[in-house]
C-alpha cells in the first residue's frame, strides 16, 4: 500500500536569515581512500572462484569487490584490455550492496511504490580502454559486483586501482564503551558507524535513500551526536534548516532538501514537526547556546499550536487521516502498516507539551510554563480516560479499540502511566500482536522500560533486537529490521530498503546516556 503525506496547496513560507544562518554551517566533508579487503571473482563457464580482478574477465563473469565495512563513498577503477584490440565497446553492469544477501537479490522485477531510482545499480559503457573509470554518484556500499555483460570474442578486460572514496562529515574517533561485554562493544561499533555515515553536509536519514533530513530521524541521530562526535553546528545547521522552511501556517515539514537549493517538501507528520521542540531543548542541554533557542523557540512552541487544533475539547487527538474539523493530519510513529496511530500521536503531544515547559524554564518564562503545565495534566486526565481500557489494563487506539506496542510505549514516556504500572504494563504487553518494525520504534521500546525503572530490561532488548540485526549480517544498522519477516518492507520489496539508517544508530547513545556510569 503506497503511503501518500503529500498535502496539496503548501506553500513554504522561507526565513532567508534563517536559510542563510543554515548554509553558513555547511561542514566540510572528509574524504577517506579505500580498496577492498576481499575480491571474489566467478569465470562465468568455470564457476569457479579465484582471486584476481587483474585476470581477464569476458561475458558473464562476475567480480565481487568487499571493501570490508558498509561506508557511504565513490567507486572508482582503471580497466584495459587483454586479448585482441578493444573492438566493441565494454559493457558492464555494476550493482552497490550494503549487506551480502543483495548480491544476489534480483532487483529487475520490483514495483513498489518508491522510486526504483534509489536501486544501486548503474549499467555503463566504455568506448575506449585503458581508462580510469570515476562513478559520479555516491553509493552506500560494504560490496561492488560488477558483472560483464560482453566484452567481445577477441578481448576480455581486468580491473585495477579499484577503490572506494568514502565520505562523511564526521571527524575524529570516537572512544568505545566501557565495558568487558564484546556483543555490547560490537553494537556500539556499529551504530557509531551507522551515524558516520549518515553525517553528510545534514543529518541523512540514510546514504543509500532519502539522503536527505528527517525531523524524527534528526532528533536521534543529534542524540547520538552529543555522545559520540560532538558536531555540534551540524545539529545547529538543521534546526535552522526546519525552523527557516515553514508552510503557510508555521508547520515545520517532516523533511527538507538541501539542493539545488534549500527546499521545504510538502510532507508534513504531526509527531515529526512537535519533535521540533525536543531538538531544540537537547541542543540547548548540551550546547547552552542560548542565543540559537532564543530565535528558534517561536516555531517550537507554535508547533504545538497546530497539534492542539485536531483535538477536541477534551484535549483528545483526531484520528489520523480523518477530518475532524479542521483538516487531515498525518503522523509516523512506526512504519507498521496495521497501526492505528491515534493514541501513540496523542501521547506524543502530551511529552512534547513537557518539552514546552523545560523550553520555558530555559527562556524563564514562568508563566508559560504554569500554562503548559495545566495543558499537560489536562490531556494526561483524558488520556486516561478515553485510551485506558480498564477491563484489558492497557491502552487502545482508534475506533477499533487497537492494542499496540507503540501507544503503551509512547504512554509511558508522556508519563500518563509511571513507574510500578507502567513496568506492569509493559510486562503485560510484551507479546502484543500489533509490533514495531523500525530500529526507531525500539528506541522508544528501550526508553519506556528505562522511565519504567528497569534499565536491564533495555539492556537486554538491545542485545536482543540490535544483536540480531548483527548476527543477520549487519555492520551498519538497518532501517527496518523485523526479526519474523525478513523481507520485511513499507515499499512493495526490499531493494529499496536502506542498511544504514541512522534512526537505528542510538544504543550508542542509550549505553552513554544510561549505562556506562554504572560500569
Ligand atoms: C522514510 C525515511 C525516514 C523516515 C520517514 C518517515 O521514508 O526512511 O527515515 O523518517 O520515512
Amino acid at each position: 500500500m503506497a503511503t501518500d503525506w503529500a498535502v496539496e496547496k503548501a506553500v513554504m513560507v522561507k526565513n532567508e536569515e534563517f536559510i542563510q544562518k543554515a548554509e553558513a554551517l555547511i561542514p566540510k566533508l572528509y574524504h577517506k581512500e579505500e580498496v577492498p579487503v576481499e575480491i571474489i571473482s566467478y569465470k562465468a563457464e568455470q564457476k569457479i572462484a579465484n582471486e584476481k580482478a587483474n585476470a581477464g574477465f569476458g561475458k558473464d563473469d562476475k567480480i565481487i569487490f568487499d571493501f570490508g565495512h558498509n561506508h557511504a563513498g565513490y567507486f572508482q577503477f582503471h580497466i584495459k584490455c587483454v586479448g585482441s584490440p578493444q573492438d566493441a565497446p565494454v559493457f558492464l553492469h555494476i550493482k552497490f550492496c550494503e549487506i551480502e544477501r543483495e548480491i544476489d537479490e534480483d532487483c529487475q522485477n520490483y514495483s513498489g511504490w518508491i522510486s526504483k531510482g534509489w536501486i544501486q545499480e548503474e549499467w555503463i559503457h566504455i568506448d575506449e580502454t585503458p581508462r580510469h573509470v570515476k562513478l559520479e554518484r555516491r553509493y552506500a556500499f560494504r560490496y561492488a559486483v560488477i558483472t560483464v555483460i560482453d566484452t567481445s570474442q577477441k578481448f576480455e578486460i581486468s580491473f585495477n586501482e579499484v577503490k572506494r572514496v568514502s565520505v562523511s562529515s564526521a571527524y575524529g574517533t570516537v572512544s568505545p564503551i566501557q565495558t568487558m561485554d564484546e556483543q555490547l562493544k560490537e553494537i556500539d561499533e556499529v551504530s557509531v558507524r551507522t551515524l558516520k555515515n549518515c553525517m553528510q553536509t545534514v543529518f541523512e536519514d540514510g546514504p543509500k535513500r532519502d539522503r536527505r533530513l528527517w525531523l524524527g530521524d534528526v532528533r536521534l541521530q543529534a542524540l547520538v551526536n552529543y555522545q559520540t562526535f560532538r558536531q555540534q553546528d551540524l545539529v545547529k545547521r538543521c534546526l535552522y534548516l526546519f525552523a527557516g522552511m515553514p508552510n503557510q501556517e508555521g508547520m515545520i515539514p517532516a523533511c527538507v532538501f538541501e539542493k539545488p537549493v534549500p527546499l521545504m517538501d510538502d510532507t508534513f507528520l504531526l509527531d515529526y514537526a512537535l519533535f521540533f521542540l525536543p531538538v531544540l531543548v537537547e541542543y540547548y542541554e548540551n550546547t547552552g547556546d542560548r542565543e540559537t533557542v532564543e530565535e528558534l523557540a517561536p516555531s517550537a512552541f507554535h508547533q504545538i499550536e497546530l497539534a492542539l487544533a485536531y483535538t477536541d475539547e477534551q484535549g483528545i487527538i483526531c484520528e489520523e487521516g480523518v477530518n475532524c474539523g479542521n483538516g487531515i493530519y498525518h503522523c509516523f510513529i512506526d512504519w507498521n502498516e496495521q497501526l492505528e496511530k491515534q493514541c501513540a500521536m496523542e501521547a506524543v503531544l502530551i511529552y512534547t507539551v513537557g518539552y514546552a515547559q523545560k523550553l520555558c524554564k530555559i527562556l524563564g518564562d514562568y508563566v508559560g510554563r504554569k500554562a503548559y503545565k495545566s495543558l499537560e495534566e489536562k490531556l494526561k486526565q483524558a488520556a486516561r480516560q478515553i485510551f485506558w481500557e480498564d477491563e484489558k489494563q492497557v491502552f487502545v487506539s482508534g475506533k477499533e479499540r487497537q492494542v499496540s506496542l507503540a501507544s503503551q510505549v509512547w504512554m509511558i514516556l508522556a508519563g500518563v502511566v509511571e513507574q510500578e504500572e507502567a513496568l506492569k504494563l509493559l510486562e503485560r504487553t510484551k507479546n502484543t500482536l500489533i509490533t514495531m518494525i523500525t530500529p526507531y520504534m525500539h528506541h522508544f521500546y528501550a526508553e519506556a522500560w528505562i522511565r519504567a525503572g528497569n534499565p536491564e530490561k533495555a539492556l537486554n532488548h538491545i542485545k536482543q533486537y540490535w544483536g540480531g540485526m548483527i548476527k543477520a549480517g549487519a555492520d551498519t544498522f538497518w532501517e527496518l529490521y523485523n526479526p519474523d519477516n525478513e523481507n520485511e518492507s513499507p515499499y512493495g520489496g526490499v531493494c529499496v530498503n536502506s542498511y544504514c539508517h541512522a534512526w537505528s544508530c542510538t544504543p550508542a547513545y542509550l549505553f552513554r546516556e544510561y549505562f556506562e556510569a554504572e560500569k
